[in-house]
């Protein structure tokens, strides 16, 4: 006979105590996903931060400052290379145009500062004036001593600068014209017929008898005998 009742016959009931229980089985797997739940009420109204003076109306809240005081200049850089050998000065068209424009411009000059009183350049013309009076012919000589010759006006701007010494020195001066032989007929020194005038109405009336030509002060033109005084104007 085997001990605790397991020593019994097939059709027998036989009652053992329990055992002691398994341990736990290790966790399941997390589930799926819930669905959404229902939207929830709107929160409370926040509260207003105090803006700082320099946020208002969406300016940057820090603004840039002054530029810095520029930075010291570089070291010079290396010379470049020599450049293309040059035409001799003589053959060289451009060189010699711009040495002719220097002469030009610095008789002009020179000419303007000798007569020692206004000066006023139109164009490529320099007109001046020393504001004495004199003859036709003084005039002719004081302006070829310094280099020029007597003021002609050949357009309205030049007549209107040579007014203006007219007028500034109230003294009516001779223009650089004078009459041919044929009455009427005035001429510039080189003996070309006159292409631009500005004669008071009804002159020249002189016809032979007045060779010159003088310039009123609204700038008006009248021939008139040339032994007048009359203002020196120079044209470099
Ligand atoms: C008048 C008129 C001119 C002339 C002078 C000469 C005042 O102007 O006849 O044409 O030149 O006189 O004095
Ligand atoms: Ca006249």
């Amino acid at each position: 006979m085997a001990a605790s009742g397991a020593a019994c016959e097939v059709k027998d009931v036989c009652v053992g105590s329990p055992g002691i229980p398994g341990t736990p089985g290790s966790h399941g797997l997390p589930g799926r996903d819930g669905r959404d739940g229902v939207k929830g009420d709107p929160g409370p109204p926040g509260t207003v931060l105090e803006t700082p003076p320099s946020a208002e109306g969406h300016r940057p809240l820090f603004r840039r400052g002054a530029p810095g005081i520029p930075g010291e200049c570089g070291e010079k850089g290396e010379p470049g290379e020599r450049g293309p050998p040059g035409l001799p000065a003589h053959l060289d068209k451009e060189l010699q145009a711009t040495l002719h424009d220097f002469r030009h411009q610095i008789l002009q000059t020179r000419g303007a500062l000798s007569l020692q009183g206004s000066t006023l350049a139109v164009g490529e013309k320099v007109f001046s004036t020393n504001g004495q009076s004199g003859t036709f012919d003084a005039i002719q000589e004081a302006c070829a001593r310094a280099g020029g010759r007597i003021a002609v006006p050949r357009s309205p701007e030049e007549n209107e600068a040579i007014a203006s010494f007219v007028k500034k020195y109230n003294t009516y001066a001779y223009v650089g014209l004078t009459e041919g032989p044929s009455p009427g007929d005035f001429r510039y020194s080189d003996g070309t017929p006159v292409n631009y005038t500005n004669w008071y109405p009804g002159e020249p009336a002189g016809q032979g008898t007045e060779q010159c030509v003088e310039m009123y002060t609204d700038g008006r033109w009248n021939d008139r005998n040339c032994l007048y005084n009359r203002l020196t104007i120079c044209e470099f």
